[in-house]
């Protein structure tokens, strides 16, 4: 059935700056703020914005993406018509199949937007913590009759070199645009959100390939082959919170930001709901010898000890006389007697024995999935 506009969202970045996070998961499944995982704030985005039809392009680790997602019903996109589809990379006998790079998983996947034969094409990322009204954006690139629309905000000078990085007139056309360029002229920076005309993406992805041009990345070469020839590209400017988090300092910051009452991410406004897979657990348990202030504990939860300022997901066993600051600890993790913890992100189902000291003085410490701390890894 046609749709006016249909989202994709890219999932398959390796992700290699998580580190120990994503050796078994992939970057928008880690876990996030005690209940949810990244990739939840996009999907919800989604709903929340009226799209019911969204690709999920997965590639590295997607086992507990696909779990996760299953047939969509958080977000109710359990649909048969449209809803949340997992596309995977597979190889053909033919073609090596294997996702090159952004715009190149797209082209892998013409035929699954083609059956929806939408006019619009939006493209987002799976591993960004922000909220967000598509149909705000759409509304400003059918007004100005644009070719593309890619969503901008101002990012710190210090960091604008990891962004697309661009120019624009007085009416938001895009005048220039560099990716990651290393002496930015301007800090205003691309989220890596587009809305595309789906038939003219088609037709420069499609003359790409055949005439050998590289057309593998939209930063890369997308934007600029479409500002070469002088289409309309124009920049949405977004207001609000928004955080890349593919590094584990971004990371650690955003669930931070979750703690803080007068942060702009607010995660309990009832008109912007953000939805994930619920999981059957009892309540947390808090024992006569807990101390818990400024924190976030989730279902499931033992905790015998002291936290403070630290996020639980569900089912962190805490033990008598450990104490836990500034802290990410994420599902079924245990730790044990007489720990110390302090500034730390610690992985899905890691053991932290009793007496350990867990403090990088002032860095984040990481203790991976499943690890063993101090154990053989
Ligand atoms: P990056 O985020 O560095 O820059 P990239 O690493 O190419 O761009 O990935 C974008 C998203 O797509 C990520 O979520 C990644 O996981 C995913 N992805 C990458 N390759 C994929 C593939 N082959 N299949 C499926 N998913 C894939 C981009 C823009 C910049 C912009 C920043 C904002 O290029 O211009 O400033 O996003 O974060
Ligand atoms: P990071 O930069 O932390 O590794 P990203 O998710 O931003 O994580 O991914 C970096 C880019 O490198 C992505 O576009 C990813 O898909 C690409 N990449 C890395 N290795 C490969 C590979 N073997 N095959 C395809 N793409 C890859």
């Amino acid at each position: 059935m046609k749709k006016e506009m249909i989202a994709m969202i890219l999932a398959g970045g390796q992700g290699t700056r998580l580190g120990k996070f994503t050796k078994s998961i992939a970057k928008p499944a880690v876990p996030f703020g005690g209940k949810y995982r990244i990739i939840d704030f996009v999907l919800s985005n989604c709903a929340n914005s009226g799209l019911s039809t969204v690709g999920v392009l997965t590639q590295y680790q997607p086992l507990v993406l696909n779990t996760h997602i299953g047939i969509g019903s958080p977000w109710d996109m359990d649909r048969r018509d449209g809803g949340v589809t997992i596309l995977q990379p597979y190889a053909s006998a033919t073609e090596e199949k294997w996702f090159r790079g952004t715009a190149h998983a797209i082209y892998q996947n013409i035929s699954y937007v083609d059956d929806y034969d939408p006019d619009f094409v939006l493209i987002l990322s799976g591993d960004h913590i922000y909220k967000m009204d598509y149909q705000a954006m759409l509304e400003f690139h059918k007004e100005k009759e644009a070719a593309v629309t890619i969503a901008v905000l101002e990012v710190p000078w210090d960091e604008a070199s990891r962004f697309g990085i661009m120019n624009t007139d007085s009416e938001m056309k895009i005048v220039e645009f560099e990716e990651k360029p290393k002496n930015p002229k301007s800090n205003l920076a691309s989220m890596g959100i587009y809305i595309f005309n789906w038939k003219m993406l088609k037709k420069y992805m499609v003359e790409g390939i055949n005439s050998g041009i590289d057309m593998d990345d939209f930063g890369k070469n997308v934007i600029p082959a479409f500002l070469d020839n002088e289409e309309r590209v124009y920049a949405y400017p977004f207001k609000g919170y928004w955080k890349d988090v593919g590094t584990l300092d971004s990371l650690w910051e955003a669930n931070m930001d979750l703690l803080d009452q007068e942060s702009e991410l607010n995660i309990s406004d009832k008109n912007w709901k953000i939805y994930s897979k619920n999981p059957s657990m009892p309540p947390q348990f808090l024992s006569k010898t807990a101390e818990v202030k400024d924190s976030m504990i989730v279902e499931g939860c033992l905790i015998k000890g002291k936290v403070r300022r630290s996020i639980l997901s569900p089912k962190v066993i805490v033990g008598e006389g450990t104490e836990i600051f500034d802290s990410v600890i994420m599902g079924n993790v245990r730790i044990g007697k007489n720990v110390m913890i302090r500034k730390a992100m610690i992985g899905e189902g890691a053991i932290i024995p009793d007496n350990s000291v867990i403090d990088e003085k002032g860095e984040i410490a990481v203790v991976g999935e499943n690890e063993v701390y101090g154990g053989d890894v």
